[in-house]
């Protein structure tokens, strides 16, 4: 299972990096990598587990974050409606994206990065994704809101750009672009 000291920090070159394409059909390997990153997050939400283990709770994670440069990410999130957004994928890629912006109004904070980084994130409001679920099916999935916002976040640590790449440094809390606010 992933622990705390799995993950790397900012400062650690392989949070800069460019991941890798996953091979298909994915390896043993790759698949034990992926299915730990989704237990990882899905542990984490669990109160006692979290204790137990002293997981910081999360909602996402990509493989660089665990020093391995290849294109798997892992979210299990919900949505204002309470929807379960629970996915591992290989190779995913946003494939569309709209005009309009969101950003959220507490900011983003990162399992990667020990301190608070002030300032909005600009993210597409909507955006739909393709990848390969760890059942070697391809799926197109589209996504509003928190989920969009993570998976956003998450593809960004694959190209190796941060959450606070993005933050206005000289004005972190105005937003130039249109973009919609929203709650967590
Ligand atoms: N995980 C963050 C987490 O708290 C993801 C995140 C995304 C937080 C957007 C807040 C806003 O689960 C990671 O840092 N994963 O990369
Ligand atoms: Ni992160």
């Amino acid at each position: 299972m992933i622990k705390m000291e799995d993950i790397i920090r900012e400062g650690h070159p392989t949070l800069r990096k460019v991941a890798e394409e996953v091979a298909m059909p994915p390896s043993k390997e790759d698949i034990n990598i992926l299915q730990s990153m989704i237990e990882y997050v899905q542990m984490s939400q669990d109160e006692e587990l979290a204790e137990k283990y002293d997981l910081r709770p999360g909602i996402g994670l990509a493989a660089p974050q665990i020093n391995v440069s290849k294109k798997m990410i892992a979210i299990h999130v919900h949505d204002v409606n309470d929807t379960l957004f629970s996915y591992a994928l290989f190779n995913p890629k946003i494939v569309s994206h709209s005009v309009e912006k969101t950003y959220l109004t507490t900011g983003e904070g990162c399992l990667s990065v020990d301190r608070e980084v002030p300032g909005y994130v600009p993210r597409y409001a909507r955006i739909t994704v393709k990848g390969t679920t760890l059942e070697g099916e391809n799926v197109t999935i589209r996504l509003k809101g928190l989920p969009s916002i993570v998976f956003q976040h998450e593809i960004d640590h694959l190209n190796g750009i941060m959450f606070y790449d993005h933050i206005n440094e000289k004005e972190p809390f105005t937003l130039l672009e249109e973009a919609t606010p929203l709650d967590r």
